[in-house]
């Protein structure tokens, strides 16, 4: 089943539809947003240079910088009045990234992710076990409003309480499962020292899982051991939440929906466009957004785009499933951090120094992550007290203002080895 006919389109009716919603957003930021007014100006554009989708790359870019820069809603389009929903994602200097949402953007956003559930088969005879964290994360809310709009009946359990969430499941009859990958894996391990039996206690048909970096071994592993259908789902906040594209029946990759993001891949270095086929940066402009229309947003994910037909009857583009990030971006069970934002948490902690280490690692099947801190010369290490204090306080703040939970190691001074370049503050020990 496909949800709209606005994804089996021929492309010159798609090309003709992102021709006129790129100039109406064009317009709109430019007769709203000073950033891009400015930004306009700088590269000696106007609205009428922007005459088919090709223009497209004339188009200066946005990045995550950008956002934070404008913080809060610098880069909104519309009045206070019109925003109906504001989610947000940790900040490195304390200021998160921040989107905003008209009744228009959300009904869109119900509209992709509907498209999303009936690529998975998903309808009014299922129940959907969300357990995508809700809160200002996008992917636990914005997966619900889609499951609504197909009719099914939603179960919002949000992240955590593995045992809870497993028990509800079975009494529940969920036949869909909404989560990350690795939770779904972590529900597994669960599920097995409880004394569950996957196959008869639970009534999963099929998963849509996304929000994380996932190798094709690990989708194996969730299809074979809870026995269902795997779906990937990719999005990102800044511009809708998960929705942005998902896998269908006939292929591992992921159709973007095209007639709302529209998808280029560029060198991340040079900026230069690259032909379909080629791995590189994920650059999408939104063509539909209201409160926060955004052009060329560079994502930082790898992919490459694939215009071949698809079995399925859909003509949207295919992205590959993300291969990377072209920068530092880790993500620790699905949560976005930056090693940037984690020592800024710690430069406001006394006690300790700026030697550092992040060890990105696996437990069972979720993301562990450990932070190692070099104490200050004066901190006697045989304190126990003082470090379980300053221990207490880096876990309380990483936490706070990043939501992530970290071990944490405080290590003699001058202790972590040193390297003759750059400081090696990551170790990522998750293969993908
Ligand atoms: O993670 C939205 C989402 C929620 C997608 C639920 C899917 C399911 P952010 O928190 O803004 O939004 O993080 C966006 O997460 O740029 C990617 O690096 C990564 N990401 C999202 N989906 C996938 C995926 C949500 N399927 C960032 N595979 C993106 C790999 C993904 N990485």
């Amino acid at each position: 089943m496909i949800w709209s006919k606005e994804e089996t389109l021929p492309r010159h009716e798609l090309e003709k539809i992102q021709t006129k919603r790129l100039k109406e957003t064009v317009e709109r930021v430019c007769a709203h947003v000073s950033f891009y007014q400015n930004k306009f100006k700088e590269l000696g554009i106007t609205p009428n240079d922007i005459n088919s989708i090709e223009d497209i790359t004339k188009l200066p870019f946005t990045k995550k910088k950008d956002l934070r820069d404008n913080y809060p809603f610098g880069l909104f389009a519309v009045k206070q009045d019109a925003v109906i929903r504001i989610h947000s994602s940790s900040g490195t200097t304390g200021k998160p990234t921040v989107v905003g949402y008209t009744k228009s953007d959300m009904d869109i956003w119900g509209e992709v992710m509907a498209r999303v559930f009936t690529m998975a088969g998903v309808n009014s005879h299922d129940t959907v076990h969300n357990a995508y964290g809700y809160g200002l994360f996008t992917g636990g809310l914005g997966v619900h409003n889609g499951a609504e709009t197909v009719g099914a009946t939603v179960v919002p359990s949000g992240g955590g309480f593995t045992s809870r969430q497993l028990l509800l499941m079975k009494d529940f009859g969920a036949t869909v499962l909404t989560s990350t990958p690795s939770f779904a894996l972590h529900m597994v391990e669960t599920a097995l020292a409880e004394g569950y039996d996957l196959q008869k206690d639970f009534k999963l048909k099929c998963g849509i899982f996304g929000a994380e970096p996932t190798s094709k071994g690990l989708k194996e592993e969730v299809a074979r051991v809870w026995g269902i259908k795997y779906y990937e789902v990719y999005g990102l906040s800044e511009i809708i939440g998960p929705g942005v594209s998902n896998s269908c029946d006939e292929s591992d990759d992921l159709h973007i929906f095209e007639d709302h993001f529209y998808p280029e891949i560029i060198n991340s270095t040079t900026g230069e466009v690259l032909p379909f086929g080629e791995k590189g940066e994920l650059v999408i402009t939104s063509l539909t957004k209201q409160a926060l229309p955004i052009l060329r947003y560079r994502t930082g994910d790898i992919t490459a785009l694939d215009r071949t037909p698809c079995k399925c009857g859909r003509t949207h583009v295919r992205m590959k499933s993300i291969m990377g990030r072209v920068d530092d971006m880790l993500i620790v069970n699905g949560v976005n951090v930056f090693p940037s934002q984690i020592e800024h948490v710690l430069s406001n902690i006394e006690g300790i120094t700026l030697n550092y280490q992040i060890i990105a690692d696996k437990k069972g099947y979720l993301d562990k992550l450990e932070v190692m801190v070099e104490v200050t010369e004066d901190m006697p290490l045989d304190s126990i007290g003082a470090l379980e204090k300053i221990k207490k306080t880096i876990q309380h703040e990483l936490l706070n203002n990043l939501y992530i939970n970290a071990d944490i190691k405080l290590v003699e001074p001058r202790s972590i080895e040193r390297s003759v370049g750059k400081a090696i503050r990551v170790i990522d020990k998750r293969s993908l």
